[in-house]
């Protein structure tokens, strides 16, 4: 436990955020003491600034395996952490959340595996994660449960808690109804996110889903995007696409630090004329190998030249103990290896590859640094470094080239937009994208930073929070009046 953190007996909360992991990392000092920094990731980076402004409750994982720790301070934030055997790690997060789950909703891109053990765990992680909220939260609290870790959540917490005002958020797609009637759990775990009062998709398409699902599989009454619950309660199922904070990232990009070093790193790759740019977690769904793929048939057949054109590519390792994770790994090491070795270019290679994770300055330095950002996932939720590179184009300048099947298409029309499945369609863009008039650039990049900057992290938290209210005012009123 850090010196820092203060473990005193937390008041209960009045605003409780559910997710598998807290937003803190532990790590060590110089002196060999624990301290905890705030982490990286899709789902930290949305939340960092809400739970600033609201000073609520975080319930999540710490990240250790077999170890118990009390609840703590940090940063201003109340952080209740829930603890995970090694067996559960193993069948709840990386069998169940991220080997059945994961593949299942993104399109089956991986072929799930169903093991009953995983479920098991999942069942078994998912009550102790509704037990710790229940003993967190106020009287009439809002609790705002996260992610397909979690689906259960919001049932087990009902139970026991009748009295709070429930939300359920997917960051990942929810699936078509024939993918999703595959998992042999599918009712508990509809009748699990039934447990809220909103249960919140990324797009339209995912609420539109499970509004037909519970209709079908569980017999419920839905008119449009409302559901009537077995016991009478009203579950209102929307699209919340979810967004950045688009000014602080503008901000931060804008800076003379931010200047120099996206010079330095333009100069550093020998400054190339086009820098193409990959940002990514390692994860077969976010198509790393198809971009690789045509841009190496680019170099091979001479439409890009290797002296004046080079692609950066980022990618954090992630899940690395799952097995398709780190076959994956080998795949992309191997395939730039086989790019880079077949050009016949001395001196710099065409594609550099980085497993680094960098501070937020620093992303906001490669962001405006490179020409073409390449974004093509063969299925993503939404894709929030697409949004990201928009924020720091402050001088509507550059590129970006985005696949159809991120939920950031719909609403970044003026992109370059992609299937990332047909690999000389890829290339075409990317020509395109490379080759396309200053005034074409800034014409789409315009529109897109207006859309990025409108839609920020912030107005997503209030409409989804001031839809929880609205809500359940209703729900509660005409309960009284029957
Ligand atoms: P992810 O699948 O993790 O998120 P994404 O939305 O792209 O994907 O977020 C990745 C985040 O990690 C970005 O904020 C990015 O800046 C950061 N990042 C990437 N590489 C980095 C590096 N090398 N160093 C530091 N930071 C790095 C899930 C869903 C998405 C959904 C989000 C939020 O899969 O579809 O958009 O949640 O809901």
């Amino acid at each position: 436990m850090s010196p820092k953190s203060s473990t005193r007996k937390l008041d209960p909360a009045s605003f409780v955020v559910v997710a598998n992991r807290l937003p803190v990392d532990r790590v060590e000092g110089p002196d060999g003491t624990a301290d905890w920094r705030p982490s990286p990731g899709g789902l930290v980076t949305a939340f960092d600034p809400i739970m600033h402004r609201r000073r609520g409750a975080w319930v999540g994982w710490h990240g250790a395996a077999d170890e118990e720790l009390e609840p703590f301070e940090e940063d201003g934030m109340a952080l209740i952490p829930v603890p995970l055997s090694s067996d559960e790690v193993t069948d709840y997060y990386e069998g169940f959340s991220n080997a059945t789950l994961w593949p299942l909703y993104h399109d089956a891109i991986a072929t799930p595996q169903f093991r009953r053990e995983w479920w098991d765990a999942y069942v078994t992680v998912n009550r102790r994660f509704a037990d710790r909220t229940a003993k967190v939260a106020a009287e009439g609290a809002v609790v705002w449960v996260q992610d397909y870790h979690l689906q259960l959540v919001p049932q087990l917490l009902r139970r026991q808690r009748p009295d709070l005002r429930i939300g359920f958020f997917l960051h990942i797609p929810f699936p078509p109804t024939e993918l999703f009637v595959q998992l042999p759990w599918r009712h508990q775990i509809l009748e699990g996110l039934l447990g809220a009062d909103l249960v919140g998709f990324q797009l339209p398409g995912g609420a539109q889903n499970f509004v037909r699902l519970v209709r079908q599989r569980l017999g419920l009454e839905t008119l449009r995007d409302r559901i009537t619950t077995a016991d009478g309660r009203d579950v209102l199922a929307r699209a919340y696409p979810i967004a950045i904070d688009a000014r602080s990232l503008n901000e931060l990009a804008a800076t003379e630090q931010a200047a120099e070093r996206a010079t330095q790193i333009r100069h550093d790759l020998g400054d190339p004329r086009v820098m193409f740019l990959g940002v990514d977690r390692l994860d077969y769904t976010k198509g790393i190998l198809e971009r690789i793929q045509a841009f190496g048939e680019l170099i091979t057949e001479g439409r890009i030249d290797p002296d004046e054109a080079v692609f950066l590519q980022l990618a954090i390792p992630s899940r690395e103990r799952v097995d398709l994770y780190r076959q994956l790994r080998d795949d992309i090491d191997r395939l730039v290896g086989r790019v880079n070795g077949e050009s016949k270019h001395i001196g710099r290679p065409p594609i550099l590859y980085l497993h680094v994770s960098y501070p937020r300055i620093e992303m906001a330095a490669f962001y405006r640094a490179g020409d073409v950002m390449v974004v093509t996932p063969l299925r993503d939720g939404m894709n929030l470094v697409a949004k990201e590179y928009v924020a720091c184009r402050m001088a509507d300048d550059g590129a970006l080239v985005l696949s159809e099947f991120t939920g950031a298409a719909r609403e970044l029309r003026q992109a370059y937009l992609v299937n990332p499945h047909d690999i000389d369609g890829l290339k075409d863009r990317l020509m395109e994208a490379m080759n396309d008039s200053p005034q074409n650039k800034g014409r789409r990049m315009r529109l897109m930073r207006r859309q990025v900057v409108d839609n920020d992290i912030f107005k997503w938290a209030d409409t989804f929070l001031d839809d929880l209210e609205r809500l359940t005012q209703t729900s509660q009123a005409s309960q009284e009046a029957g």
